[in-house]
């Protein structure tokens, strides 16, 4: 049987949003086969016979009008034809879906916005796996997900074949409220647009690993939920450099590698103890500051499978030294994927060096629920005026991102003068 697009009413073409099903699956009777949605509302189609899916004639994006050919049904392939409940309700439209074919048009229902953007996919995506989407849910599903600002991404599905349901959706809210995390991350947002790509050229389709997912997650929640700022500055370390380079047969003999960024470490844990609300949390009732009696600095390390941000405890009672073996220790780790848990927990203040790859400035995004992050752009050798003449001097650009909840601008002001005092001239360091 060829199953059709049912009568839109008078919507002359509707996107396809979600296919449930790959050629070879066996669907019962009203099993949804894929998720349409106008501008006005979405509705599952579900496969009018019980049998095996043969063909699919669509795929994500494509815009379909009344009579198009979705897929084919071969009813005498399927010998269980036990029929099973609908697919969720997707009132209004869904719930007439189990009868006759009906109107899409809803003029009760509020406009859509658009779907929780999905992976871009080709024609030949259409036969991929439903079970390894992305996102596996029906349109009520994403609605309540838009509703609570929930990332579908994030969701377990203990729905038919892992569809996620109403209740996953329900409980995965109700797990983040236990461990006090945000959970309004995207409510009320306007939604990116989902873009067919396919339509200007060739695309291919690459799974995110989990790490990197994780980072959407954690990134977008920073994002939207941490008012940030960031203020720029430069630290002159030309005798810092000179220092260093002056301990370079010190530190072969001792095995490490002395860089920069122990020292830029070093002087970080001495401004959090002098000013700790850049050691804080912001307590979820926002009307409290958690204070921690312990320095404890995560550093962003790169690697193949993208951003981790494992933590050097008690950052403040180590010396440069030991803060050089430890960086070089996690920073292997996390290249050879051998950290644990606990090497990524408790961070109370973040630094991000991209110094040794270049760059002038950027501004990082604080790693909530710490409240601030210092990136480290590249060193550079500028002209500098000392009073009577233009010398060169070793400059290096650093960016302090802080929520701006927690922390004034003129706070921000002064932690950065004073991180970049200690840097010019880190005999201060052992005052
Ligand atoms: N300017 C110029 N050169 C620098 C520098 C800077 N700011 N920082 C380090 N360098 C030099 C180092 O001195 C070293 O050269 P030498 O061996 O000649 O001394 C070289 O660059 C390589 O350093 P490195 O990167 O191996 O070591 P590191 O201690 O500076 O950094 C680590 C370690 C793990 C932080 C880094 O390798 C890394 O992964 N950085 C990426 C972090 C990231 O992705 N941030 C973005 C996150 S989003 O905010």
């Amino acid at each position: 049987m060829q199953i059709k697009i049912p009568n839109l009413g008078d919507i002359d073409e509707v996107e396809v949003i979600e296919i449930c099903v790959a050629v070879g699956d066996s669907v019962d009777e009203n099993d949804t086969l894929i998720v349409i949605e106008s501008d006005k509302a979405s509705m599952d189609v579900p496969a009018e016979v019980a049998g095996t899916v043969t063909a699919l004639h669509v795929a994500l994006g494509d815009m379909v009008a009344e009579g198009s050919s979705i897929a084919d049904v071969d009813a005498a392939e399927c010998e269980s034809a036990t029929p099973t409940p609908a697919a969720e309700p997707d009132p209004p439209a869904a719930a007439e879906a189990a009868d006759e074919p009906v109107a899409v048009q809803t003029p009760a229902a509020p406009p859509s916005p658009a779907p929780v953007p999905a992976a871009p996919a080709t024609v030949a995506d259409a036969t991929a796996d439903p079970v390894n989407d992305p996102v596996y849910a029906g349109p009520a599903t994403r609605r309540l997900a838009r509703e609570l600002g929930v990332d579908l991404t994030q969701v377990s599905g203990t729905g038919q074949r892992g569809r996620i349901v109403k209740d996953d959706v329900k409980a995965y809210v109700k797990s983040l409220m236990n461990q006090g995390g945000p959970v309004a991350t995207g409510a009320g947002l306007p939604q990116v647009a989902s873009v067919d790509f396919a339509r200007f050229g060739p695309v291919e389709t690459v799974a995110l690993s989990r790490i990197r997912q994780r980072g959407v997650t954690n990134l977008h929640a920073s994002w939207v939920n941490v008012p940030h700022v960031t203020q720029h500055d430069e630290a002159d370390i030309t005798d810092l450099e000179a220092f260093r380079s002056g301990l370079k047969d010190e530190a072969e003999k001792r095995g490490v590698r002395l860089t920069p960024l122990a020292f830029i470490v070093k002087a970080c844990a001495r401004v959090l103890k002098e000013q700790p609300e850049f050691n804080s949390s912001l307590h979820s009732d926002g009307k409290q500051l958690i204070m921690k009696g312990y320095i404890n600095i995560g550093m962003a390390v790169d690697t193949p499978e993208g951003l981790v941000v494992p933590v050097i405890r008690g950052a403040d009672q180590l010396d440069v030294w030991e803060l050089s073996a430890k960086i070089a220790d996690l920073a292997n780790r996390a290249r050879d994927k051998k950290l644990a848990m606990d090497d990524l927990q408790g961070g109370t203040f973040s630094v991000s060096s991209l110094g040794a790859l270049g760059g002038t400035g950027f501004t990082p995004i604080v790693n909530s629920p710490e409240v601030a992050i210092l990136g480290v752009a590249k060193l550079q050798t500028k002209p500098v005026w000392d009073g009577d003449a233009f010398v060169p001097r070793k400059v290096l650009p650093l960016a302090l991102s802080y929520d701006h909840r927690v922390i004034n601008g003129a706070d921000g002001g002064r932690f950065m003068v004073r991180l970049t005092e200690l840097l010019n001239d880190i005999r201060h360091l052992a005052l």
